[in-house]
């Protein structure tokens, strides 16, 4: 089946509920939306900017008949207005307490910075909801072996019991063990 964009939701309710969902956050710029693409093997099924705040609303994909892939706006978008910022939080917050469809979340972080402040706040907000999550450390094409590793053992010491999947959107190493991830989540 060929990978779809469903839609463009402004708002939680408008997200269709009637398969499972596995749901990509992380802050903005760290390649949600390049995520999306790299998994479906598609080069623009979503929008990939290189201006930090591109994606502002929720947007729905089929990429696999067992549920859909939802890429959330990114948080942290420093020039957008602290005004402008709470409500992408809160939508992002108030879309994952609110579903029980939310299968998986995979928390996207950019390798070169690890997790950040806001990362480590979802992260813990998951804790507390109970829902499942992975950590995904994308563009590692811009890291050195050496650099990687030490990023990895950091991220094991904060997060010892954390999944985490190395990606890159520009290699698509990664792709695979993430789609099975998702598919085994799906099925929860
Ligand atoms: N080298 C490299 N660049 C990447 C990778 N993933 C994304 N990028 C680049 O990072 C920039 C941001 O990518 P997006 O996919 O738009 O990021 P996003 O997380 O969706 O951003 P928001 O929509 O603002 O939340 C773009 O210039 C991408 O080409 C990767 O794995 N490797
Ligand atoms: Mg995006």
């Amino acid at each position: 089946m060929t990978p779809r964009f469903i839609k463009s939701a402004t708002q939680a309710s408008d997200v269709p509920q009637d398969r499972p969902a596995v749901v990509l956050v992380g802050r903005s710029n760290v390649g949600k939306s390049s995520l999306v693409n790299s998994l479906a093997g598609m080069k623009s099924l979503s929008h990939v900017s290189g201006t930090p705040g591109k994606t502002r609303l929720i947007n729905v994909f089929d990429l696999e008949p067992s549920y859909y892939l939802i890429d959330l706006p990114g948080y942290g978008f420093a020039r957008r207005s602290v005004q402008d910022r709470r409500v992408f939080e809160d939508l992002i917050y108030e879309f994952l307490q609110h579903r029980a469809q939310v299968k998986l979340v995979c928390v996207v972080v950019d390798a070169r910075h690890g997790a950040l402040e806001l990362d480590q706040e979802m992260i813990q907000f998951l804790h507390v909801e109970g829902i499942p999550f992975i950590m995904v450390l994308n563009k590692i094409d811009k890291l050195k072996k050496q650099e990687l590793s030490r990023i990895q053992a950091k991220l094991a010491e904060e997060f010892p019991n954390l999944s985490i999947i190395e990606h890159s959107a520009e290699t698509g190493e990664g792709k695979g063990r993430l789609l099975e991830q998702m598919r085994d989540a799906a099925k929860r």
